[in-house]
Protein backbone atom coordinates (compact mmCIF):
# COMPACT_ATOMS: atom_id res chain seq x y z
CA UNK A 1 0.00 0.00 0.00
CA UNK A 2 1.41 3.26 -1.18
CA UNK A 3 0.19 5.32 2.08
CA UNK A 4 1.78 2.98 4.30
CA UNK A 5 5.09 2.99 2.65
CA UNK A 6 4.79 6.78 2.64
CA UNK A 7 3.75 6.99 6.68
CA UNK A 8 7.17 4.84 6.68
CA UNK A 9 9.17 7.40 5.54
CA UNK A 10 7.53 10.17 7.04
CA UNK A 11 9.11 10.21 10.43
CA UNK A 12 12.80 10.18 8.80
CA UNK A 13 11.83 12.85 6.64
CA UNK A 14 10.27 15.10 9.25
CA UNK A 15 6.86 15.39 7.18
CA UNK A 16 4.86 15.32 10.57
CA UNK A 17 4.40 18.55 13.18
CA UNK A 18 2.58 18.92 15.88
CA UNK A 19 -0.79 21.39 16.40
CA UNK A 20 -1.89 22.72 19.69
CA UNK A 21 -5.27 23.53 20.42
CA UNK A 22 -6.09 25.66 23.71
CA UNK A 23 -7.40 24.24 27.09
CA UNK A 24 -9.44 26.97 29.11
CA UNK A 25 -10.51 27.46 32.52
CA UNK A 26 -14.31 27.32 32.44
CA UNK A 27 -14.59 29.73 35.63
CA UNK A 28 -12.20 32.51 34.14
CA UNK A 29 -11.43 31.75 30.63
CA UNK A 30 -7.78 31.87 31.33
CA UNK A 31 -5.49 29.77 28.92
CA UNK A 32 -4.45 26.63 30.93
CA UNK A 33 -2.76 24.35 28.55
CA UNK A 34 -2.87 22.79 25.16
CA UNK A 35 -3.96 19.33 23.37
CA UNK A 36 -1.17 18.44 20.58
CA UNK A 37 -2.50 17.07 17.75
CA UNK A 38 -0.53 15.22 15.20
CA UNK A 39 -0.46 16.95 11.36
CA UNK A 40 1.51 15.00 8.54
CA UNK A 41 2.30 17.10 5.60
CA UNK A 42 3.05 15.30 2.40
CA UNK A 43 4.84 17.07 -0.29
CA UNK A 44 1.59 15.62 -2.90
CA UNK A 45 -0.84 14.34 -0.90
CA UNK A 46 -1.22 17.77 1.31
CA UNK A 47 -2.42 17.58 4.74
CA UNK A 48 -3.18 13.85 5.66
CA UNK A 49 -5.60 13.77 8.62
CA UNK A 50 -4.54 11.68 11.26
CA UNK A 51 -7.95 10.11 11.44
CA UNK A 52 -6.70 8.52 7.97
CA UNK A 53 -3.26 7.66 8.99
CA UNK A 54 -3.28 6.87 13.31
CA UNK A 55 -5.66 3.70 12.11
CA UNK A 56 -2.69 2.91 9.50
CA UNK A 57 -0.19 3.53 12.08
CA UNK A 58 -1.98 1.09 14.56
CA UNK A 59 -2.14 -1.66 12.14
CA UNK A 60 1.52 -1.65 11.25
CA UNK A 61 3.15 -0.92 14.43
CA UNK A 62 4.56 2.11 13.66
CA UNK A 63 2.47 3.96 16.19
CA UNK A 64 5.15 2.33 18.39
CA UNK A 65 7.64 5.02 16.62
CA UNK A 66 5.11 7.80 16.03
CA UNK A 67 4.15 7.61 19.17
CA UNK A 68 7.31 7.82 20.84
CA UNK A 69 8.10 10.95 18.16
CA UNK A 70 5.29 12.30 19.77
CA UNK A 71 5.54 12.09 23.60
CA UNK A 72 9.24 13.76 22.71
CA UNK A 73 7.82 16.66 20.77
CA UNK A 74 5.37 17.16 23.15
CA UNK A 75 7.47 17.40 26.27
CA UNK A 76 10.02 19.76 23.69
CA UNK A 77 7.29 22.32 23.16
CA UNK A 78 5.81 22.22 27.33
CA UNK A 79 9.89 22.53 28.38
CA UNK A 80 9.36 26.50 26.76
CA UNK A 81 6.32 27.34 28.08
CA UNK A 82 5.71 28.20 31.84
CA UNK A 83 4.78 25.87 34.86
CA UNK A 84 1.11 26.89 34.87
CA UNK A 85 0.47 25.46 31.07
CA UNK A 86 -0.46 21.84 30.04
CA UNK A 87 0.07 19.75 27.40
CA UNK A 88 -2.09 17.33 26.30
CA UNK A 89 -1.29 14.22 23.77
CA UNK A 90 -2.99 11.49 22.60
CA UNK A 91 -1.83 7.92 23.21
CA UNK A 92 -3.69 4.93 20.74
CA UNK A 93 -4.33 1.61 22.96
CA UNK A 94 -1.62 -0.41 20.85
CA UNK A 95 0.76 2.08 22.96
CA UNK A 96 0.02 0.52 26.27
CA UNK A 97 0.47 -2.81 25.27
CA UNK A 98 4.18 -1.41 25.50
CA UNK A 99 5.61 -1.91 28.93
CA UNK A 100 8.93 0.02 27.95
CA UNK A 101 5.85 2.68 27.73
CA UNK A 102 5.95 4.54 31.26
CA UNK A 103 10.23 4.32 31.14
CA UNK A 104 10.22 6.85 27.64
CA UNK A 105 7.67 9.33 29.06
CA UNK A 106 10.00 9.31 32.36
CA UNK A 107 12.96 9.78 30.19
CA UNK A 108 11.26 12.58 27.95
CA UNK A 109 10.04 14.52 30.74
CA UNK A 110 14.02 14.08 32.46
CA UNK A 111 15.22 15.15 29.48
CA UNK A 112 13.21 18.62 28.97
CA UNK A 113 13.07 19.12 33.02
CA UNK A 114 9.20 18.42 33.61
CA UNK A 115 7.46 18.21 36.52
CA UNK A 116 5.03 15.33 35.74
CA UNK A 117 2.12 17.47 36.19
CA UNK A 118 2.64 19.20 32.75
CA UNK A 119 2.08 16.46 30.76
CA UNK A 120 -1.06 15.07 30.34
CA UNK A 121 -1.72 11.55 28.06
CA UNK A 122 -5.36 11.12 26.77
CA UNK A 123 -6.47 7.51 25.95
CA UNK A 124 -10.02 6.48 25.03
CA UNK A 125 -11.96 3.54 26.00
CA UNK A 126 -11.32 1.62 23.60
CA UNK A 127 -7.90 0.49 25.54
CA UNK A 128 -10.11 -1.65 27.62
CA UNK A 129 -10.88 -3.64 24.56
CA UNK A 130 -8.21 -5.50 24.28
CA UNK A 131 -5.37 -6.41 26.79
CA UNK A 132 -6.94 -4.68 29.29
CA UNK A 133 -5.12 -5.66 32.55
CA UNK A 134 -2.19 -5.33 31.29
CA UNK A 135 -2.73 -1.73 30.19
CA UNK A 136 -4.30 -0.57 32.64
CA UNK A 137 -0.60 -1.34 34.89
CA UNK A 138 0.92 0.32 32.38
CA UNK A 139 -1.83 3.17 33.06
CA UNK A 140 -1.41 2.97 36.73
CA UNK A 141 2.42 3.41 36.43
CA UNK A 142 2.39 5.69 33.97
CA UNK A 143 -0.09 8.04 36.98
CA UNK A 144 2.13 6.68 39.98
CA UNK A 145 4.72 8.87 37.63
CA UNK A 146 2.90 11.80 38.71
CA UNK A 147 1.48 12.55 34.81
CA UNK A 148 -2.11 13.30 34.25
CA UNK A 149 -4.31 10.64 32.53
CA UNK A 150 -7.29 11.95 30.78
CA UNK A 151 -10.67 9.77 29.44
CA UNK A 152 -11.06 11.57 26.07
CA UNK A 153 -14.47 10.91 23.87
CA UNK A 154 -16.01 9.74 27.09
CA UNK A 155 -19.99 8.61 26.68
CA UNK A 156 -19.21 8.08 22.86
CA UNK A 157 -17.32 4.24 23.28
CA UNK A 158 -18.77 1.43 24.91
CA UNK A 159 -19.44 1.51 28.52
CA UNK A 160 -16.89 0.82 31.13
CA UNK A 161 -17.59 2.65 34.13
CA UNK A 162 -16.26 0.16 36.19
CA UNK A 163 -12.95 1.06 35.01
CA UNK A 164 -13.11 4.95 36.49
CA UNK A 165 -13.41 3.15 40.12
CA UNK A 166 -9.86 2.19 39.59
CA UNK A 167 -8.10 5.38 40.64
CA UNK A 168 -6.19 5.83 36.88
CA UNK A 169 -7.89 8.73 35.64
CA UNK A 170 -8.03 12.10 37.00
CA UNK A 171 -9.73 13.66 33.93
CA UNK A 172 -12.96 12.77 31.88
CA UNK A 173 -13.22 14.50 27.93
CA UNK A 174 -16.65 15.17 27.52
CA UNK A 175 -16.86 14.31 23.64
CA UNK A 176 -18.03 17.28 21.12
CA UNK A 177 -20.74 15.41 19.71
CA UNK A 178 -22.68 15.59 23.21
CA UNK A 179 -21.73 19.35 24.02
CA UNK A 180 -23.25 20.59 20.38
CA UNK A 181 -26.25 18.64 20.49
CA UNK A 182 -26.88 19.72 24.56
CA UNK A 183 -28.52 22.99 22.42
CA UNK A 184 -30.99 21.55 21.66
CA UNK A 185 -31.71 18.19 23.65
CA UNK A 186 -32.50 17.88 27.02
CA UNK A 187 -31.08 14.01 27.35
CA UNK A 188 -28.21 15.13 26.38
CA UNK A 189 -27.77 17.99 29.09
CA UNK A 190 -28.56 15.30 31.50
CA UNK A 191 -26.45 13.23 29.78
CA UNK A 192 -23.79 15.83 30.89
CA UNK A 193 -25.28 16.27 34.35
CA UNK A 194 -24.56 13.15 35.52
CA UNK A 195 -20.78 13.25 34.10
CA UNK A 196 -20.19 15.89 36.18
CA UNK A 197 -21.47 14.61 38.85
CA UNK A 198 -19.66 11.08 38.22
CA UNK A 199 -16.68 12.75 38.02
CA UNK A 200 -16.83 14.54 41.05
CA UNK A 201 -17.65 11.74 43.08
CA UNK A 202 -14.14 10.31 41.80
CA UNK A 203 -12.63 13.41 42.45
CA UNK A 204 -11.77 13.98 38.59
CA UNK A 205 -11.75 17.25 36.21
CA UNK A 206 -14.07 17.46 33.57
CA UNK A 207 -13.39 19.09 29.86
CA UNK A 208 -15.88 19.67 27.25
CA UNK A 209 -15.00 19.42 23.62
CA UNK A 210 -16.48 20.59 20.51
CA UNK A 211 -16.82 24.23 21.75
CA UNK A 212 -17.75 25.93 19.05
CA UNK A 213 -20.33 29.18 20.45
CA UNK A 214 -20.92 31.26 23.09
CA UNK A 215 -24.41 29.24 24.97
CA UNK A 216 -22.01 26.06 24.48
CA UNK A 217 -19.65 27.92 27.11
CA UNK A 218 -21.77 29.20 29.09
CA UNK A 219 -24.39 25.95 29.65
CA UNK A 220 -20.89 23.78 30.12
CA UNK A 221 -19.17 26.25 32.30
CA UNK A 222 -22.87 26.20 34.51
CA UNK A 223 -23.47 22.10 34.04
CA UNK A 224 -19.87 22.55 35.82
CA UNK A 225 -17.31 21.78 33.42
CA UNK A 226 -13.67 22.73 34.42
CA UNK A 227 -12.09 22.86 31.56
CA UNK A 228 -13.00 23.84 27.61
CA UNK A 229 -12.03 23.00 24.48
CA UNK A 230 -13.10 23.91 21.34
CA UNK A 231 -13.42 26.49 18.07
CA UNK A 232 -14.51 29.08 20.16
CA UNK A 233 -11.22 29.81 22.05
CA UNK A 234 -9.53 28.48 19.15
CA UNK A 235 -8.50 25.80 16.37
CA UNK A 236 -5.24 23.90 16.95
CA UNK A 237 -2.38 25.90 15.87
CA UNK A 238 1.68 25.91 15.54
CA UNK A 239 3.98 26.02 18.10
CA UNK A 240 4.66 29.41 17.29
CA UNK A 241 1.36 30.84 17.79
CA UNK A 242 0.34 28.76 21.02
CA UNK A 243 3.65 30.46 21.76
CA UNK A 244 2.57 33.98 21.06
CA UNK A 245 -0.60 32.88 22.48
CA UNK A 246 0.99 32.31 26.00
CA UNK A 247 2.61 35.99 25.83
CA UNK A 248 -1.11 37.31 25.11
CA UNK A 249 0.44 38.41 21.84
CA UNK A 250 -2.80 38.22 19.35
O1 LIG B 1 -7.51 17.33 14.78
P1 LIG B 1 -8.12 16.11 14.68
O2 LIG B 1 -8.42 15.93 13.23
O3 LIG B 1 -6.78 16.39 15.04
O4 LIG B 1 -7.75 14.64 15.22
C1 LIG B 1 -8.36 13.52 14.66
C2 LIG B 1 -8.14 12.30 15.53
O5 LIG B 1 -6.76 11.94 15.55
C3 LIG B 1 -8.56 12.51 16.99
O6 LIG B 1 -9.31 11.38 17.39
C4 LIG B 1 -7.28 12.56 17.73
O7 LIG B 1 -7.40 12.01 19.03
C5 LIG B 1 -6.34 11.71 16.87
N1 LIG B 1 -4.96 12.15 17.07
C6 LIG B 1 -4.46 13.39 16.85
N2 LIG B 1 -3.15 13.44 17.17
C7 LIG B 1 -2.83 12.21 17.63
C8 LIG B 1 -1.62 11.63 18.13
O8 LIG B 1 -0.57 12.27 18.27
N3 LIG B 1 -1.66 10.31 18.49
C9 LIG B 1 -2.80 9.57 18.38
N4 LIG B 1 -2.73 8.29 18.74
N5 LIG B 1 -3.95 10.08 17.93
C10 LIG B 1 -3.97 11.38 17.56
O1 LIG C 1 -8.53 13.59 20.56
P1 LIG C 1 -9.92 13.87 20.08
O2 LIG C 1 -10.57 12.70 19.44
O3 LIG C 1 -10.76 14.46 21.14
O4 LIG C 1 -9.67 14.95 18.95
C1 LIG C 1 -10.28 16.17 18.95
C2 LIG C 1 -10.74 16.45 17.54
O5 LIG C 1 -11.74 17.48 17.57
C3 LIG C 1 -9.63 16.98 16.65
O6 LIG C 1 -9.85 16.48 15.37
C4 LIG C 1 -9.84 18.48 16.71
O7 LIG C 1 -9.30 19.15 15.60
C5 LIG C 1 -11.37 18.55 16.73
N1 LIG C 1 -11.94 19.75 17.33
C6 LIG C 1 -11.41 20.53 18.31
N2 LIG C 1 -12.24 21.55 18.63
C7 LIG C 1 -13.33 21.41 17.85
C8 LIG C 1 -14.55 22.18 17.71
O8 LIG C 1 -14.80 23.15 18.39
N3 LIG C 1 -15.44 21.73 16.79
C9 LIG C 1 -15.21 20.64 16.00
N4 LIG C 1 -16.14 20.29 15.10
N5 LIG C 1 -14.08 19.88 16.11
C10 LIG C 1 -13.15 20.27 17.02
MN1 LIG D 1 -7.89 14.05 22.52
NA1 LIG E 1 -12.76 13.88 21.73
Amino acid sequence: LRLEQDLRQALTLKQFRLDYQPLVSAADQSLVGFEALIRWHHPTRGMVSPAEFIPLAEETGLIMQLGDWVIEEACRAAAVWPDFISVALNLSARQLILPALPNTVSEALARYKLKANRLELEVTESVFLGDSEGSLDVLKRLRALGVGIALDDFGTGYSSLGYLNKAVFHKLKIDGSFVREAANNRETVAIIQSIVSLAKSFRMTVTAEGVETADDFTRMRDLGVHQIQGYLFGRPMSFERATDLVHGVQ
